[in-house]
């Protein structure tokens, strides 16, 4: 059976090369025609139609990110549903045009990658306060919920429910204290962050 820790790292590792890819081509492609839609804007890309799909694999001193997602046997024992792995969540959390990258962890703690630019990453998970130590953390999303054009920080854990991050614009969040389940987020979404395990014998 593929472990969670191997799961992980295969997402991590195509989240990366998705990155890479994104940024490698807007470099190359300095004339994008942009299309300003509600809310956001998008613009073709051209690709080659020869050679090589564009994928170049960038080792961990080069980016600056050495994260590892930690599941020890003796937790796979206790909780099967570990071995599914934990999310990633990308988005512009300092607000300065380049994508950061978030990790969850299952017994390590969670980390979140400044992206510097050029392939470089910073981890600024302390000063941000995000690392959620001692969870379980299977998933993690981006999004403004408060409605104040920064990225706020959804967390999902098995056993811990889920946590909700304010974001200051700078990349420092602070845990909200709304009890679960309350508006505006729904029913079916406080269900999900209330989901629970079970042991299994
Ligand atoms: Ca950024
Ligand atoms: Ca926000």
């Amino acid at each position: 059976m593929r472990s969670g820790v191997e799961m992980s790292l295969r997402v991590a590792f195509l989240l990366l090369a998705l990155i890479s890819f994104y940024e490698g081509r807007s470099a190359a492609l300095p004339n994008l025609t942009w299309r300003t839609e509600s809310g956001f804007r998008v613009a073709d890309l051209s690709f080659p139609l020869q050679g090589r799909a564009g994928f170049t694999l960038l080792a961990s001193p080069e980016t600056g990110i050495a994260f590892t997602n930690y599941l020890s046997e003796a937790t796979v024992a206790k909780n099967r549903l570990t071995e599914s792995g934990s999310g990633v969540a990308l988005g512009d959390v300092d607000n300065d045009g380049r994508v950061d990258i978030y990790f969850c962890g299952l017994e390590g703690g969670n980390t979140l990658y400044q992206n510097l630019g050029s392939w470089r990453f910073q981890d600024i998970t302390g000063q941000a306060g995000v690392a959620c130590p001692g969870q379980l953390s299977t998933g993690c999303a981006f999004a403004d919920l408060d409605g104040d054009n920064d990225l706020d920080l959804l967390v999902n854990s098995l056993g811990g429910g889920t946590r909700l991050f304010f974001n200051d614009g700078r990349a420092r969040f602070t845990e909200s204290k709304t009890e679960w389940p309350s508006p505006p987020f729904g029913r079916d979404f406080t269900r999900l962050g209330r989901c629970r395990w079970q042991r299994i014998p």
